[in-house]
């Protein structure tokens, strides 16, 4: 158990467990608060206190990337990487990046790794569709054989106030935007997760709005720093993390990278996502990442590195201001909730 002494302006991470407080508050979920509290200070060794198969996986990222066994895809890594995009801080541990998730469709600690394996990758048909020319179902892997592959290294922050950096394999969301080819009047796109409650126990939880939903802009979604991951360390990315296809929008908090996705849709109409459906006085639309903006429950100023157990301050827009700064010129942060 790591024990330190928290300097005045850290928070406690157990304030920092924003879905849990919340259901927690609601009285709908009882183990939720148990997580709450394994996920106090040390949280991730707590967490592998707690389960003796975890305990001896012992972050070994072999065995938390174990599944790719057999992926079709493994050919494709590693992607060239694309120097553009550099971290002012160490990659974070693979074994900790791949053990230390959050995925609510397999329930709602960070250990769950294990339970996304049972998660079917193969087939994966994505939807691309809503206002476009002509809506199209294309396989995962056919997909990937259109897409320049590419590995940059993002930091990643959360809104519980932790963060890692890591190596994403994948493809500019651009490229996607350009396959899909959808009309002028699409203003948003809308994306969705699988639904499969038979493999994924989080959604017979009823409570929640299944399936979870994500949305940009299209502004947004052509930006160059908006990702689609497929790879992670220079392989398939793992289930856990979201395969075979997730997003990565390094400048928003994490709730917006949305994983297992079956679905792009071009719309007209502001996606509602499904933490602002759960809690829209907390988690909003745009998610941009601000330290000068607490959420309702906690600071944002500083956040708990992984792995290095270290505190340090956050930055607007996740450090990416150069680049995304301009998308939002135009809007007005008092009509609209950028930072949230
Ligand atoms: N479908 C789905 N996507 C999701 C989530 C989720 O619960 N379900 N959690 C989000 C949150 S809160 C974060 S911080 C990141 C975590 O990604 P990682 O586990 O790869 O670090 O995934 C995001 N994408
Ligand atoms: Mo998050």
């Amino acid at each position: 158990m790591l024990i330190r002494i928290r300097k005045g302006w850290e928070i406690p991470d157990s304030q920092a467990t924003p879905e849990t407080v919340f259901l927690n508050r609601r009285r709908l979920l009882k183990t939720a608060a148990a997580g709450s509290v394994m996920l106090g200070a040390g949280g991730l060794l707590a967490a592998c206190d707690d389960d003796p198969a975890q305990a001896a996986a012992g972050g070994d990222s072999e065995t938390a990337s174990a599944a790719e066994g057999g992926d079709p895809s493994a050919k494709l890594y590693p992607a060239p990487r694309n120097e553009t995009y550099t971290l002012d801080r160490p990659i974070t541990d693979e074994g900790l990046a791949t053990t230390y998730n959050n995925y609510y469709e397999f329930g709602s600690s960070k250990n769950i790794w294990q339970k996304a394996q049972a998660l079917p990758v193969r087939p994966w048909t994505v939807t691309l569709d809503g206002m476009v020319e002509q809506p199209m179902e294309i396989g995962i892997d056919d997909l990937l054989a259109k897409m320049p592959l590419e590995e940059r290294v993002y930091r990643h922050r959360c809104v519980e106030a932790w963060s890692m950096a890591v190596p994403y394999s994948g493809f500019a969301m651009k490229a996607l935007v350009d396959l899909a080819r959808p009309l002028s009047s699409a203003k948003y796109v809308k994306m969705t997760t699988f639904e499969n409650p038979d493999v994924a126990g989080g959604q017979r939880a009823a409570w929640y709005p299944w399936p979870y939903i994500e949305g940009l802009t299209m502004a947004e979604a052509r930006h160059d720093l908006a990702f689609i991951a497929t790879g992670l360390y220079g392989k398939p990315i793992p289930k856990q993390n979201g395969a075979p296809l997730r997003l990565a929008v390094p400048w928003k908090y994490g709730f917006k990278h949305i994983k297992g996705i079956v679905r792009f849709e071009f719309t007209d109409q502001r996606p509602k996502s499904f933490w602002e459906a759960i809690q829209s006085s907390e988690y909003g639309f745009w998610a941009n990442v601000n330290p000068e903006v607490p959420h309702p429950r906690w600071s944002q100023a500083s956040e708990r590195v992984l792995g290095l157990n270290e505190q340090v301050p956050t930055l607007l827009y996740n450090g990416y201001g150069e680049y995304v700064a301009d998308l939002y010129k135009g809007i007005d942060p008092q009509q609209e909730a950028l930072f949230m």
